[in-house]
């Protein structure tokens, strides 16, 4: 699938103002990509499709998430993490993307996870980072990213939680665990 075809499917999910989100993504992925040596062909797949479920009604996620081993301890925090897992799904049912590793940059792109790949950073932070985000902090982590993948993303992740908390909401374990594991594992 070359990236008019990928985009072309994605745009009938989204309204506009997420499908240029999207661009954005897609173009600051390959950005990082190229900079810290991710597969940039990758990077630009799971860009476009990272946000592919957002809009999905509430309850066809949640059956997903329940008919396919995915954690049911999602349901219980902000439904906002569901379209991350089910667009990891439906790019596989629906558009037939079936590289593991794309995959997984969809599935994991708003909690993170321990031992995130170099391709999971590179979509996390282009997520956060990307021309159209405007949110206290954005631009210090857009600094970080020109020199530190790394520390571009534990910013991310940090400020993240931050904003959750300051707003009185559940944060999702796994978000934690990303933090304290690039914490650690970040110089
Ligand atoms: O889909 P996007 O808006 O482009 O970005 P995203 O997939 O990173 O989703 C961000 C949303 O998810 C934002 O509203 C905050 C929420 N979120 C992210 N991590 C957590 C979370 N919500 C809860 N409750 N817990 C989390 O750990
Ligand atoms: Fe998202
Ligand atoms: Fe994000
Ligand atoms: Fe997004």
């Amino acid at each position: 699938m070359n990236r008019d075809q990928a985009l072309a499917i994605v745009k009938e999910q989204l309204t506009e103002h997420r499908f240029l989100h999207t661009i954005g993504v897609m173009e600051t992925a390959i950005k990082l990509a190229e900079k810290y040596g991710a597969d940039e062909k990758k990077a630009e797949l799971a860009a476009i499709f990272h946000d592919y479920a957002k809009f999905r009604p509430k309850d066809e996620m949640k059956e997903i998430i329940i008919s396919n081993g995915m954690p049911v301890e999602l349901l219980d925090y902000n439904s906002e993490l569901w379209h991350a897992p089910v667009g990891a799904y439906l790019a596989e049912k629906e558009a037939g993307i079936n590289d593991s590793e794309v995959l997984d940059a969809i599935r994991y792109h708003t909690s993170g996870r321990t031992g995130m790949t170099l391709l999971e950073k590179v979509i996390y932070l282009a997520d956060y980072i990307e021309p159209g985000r405007h949110f206290p902090g954005v631009e210090e982590v857009r600094e970080l990213a020109e020199s530190s993948l790394g520390k571009a993303l534990i910013k991310s992740v940090q400020n993240t939680i931050m904003f959750l908390v300051k707003k009185g909401q559940p944060v999702f374990p796994a978000t934690f665990h990303t933090y304290n594991d690039l914490l650690m594992k970040t110089e």
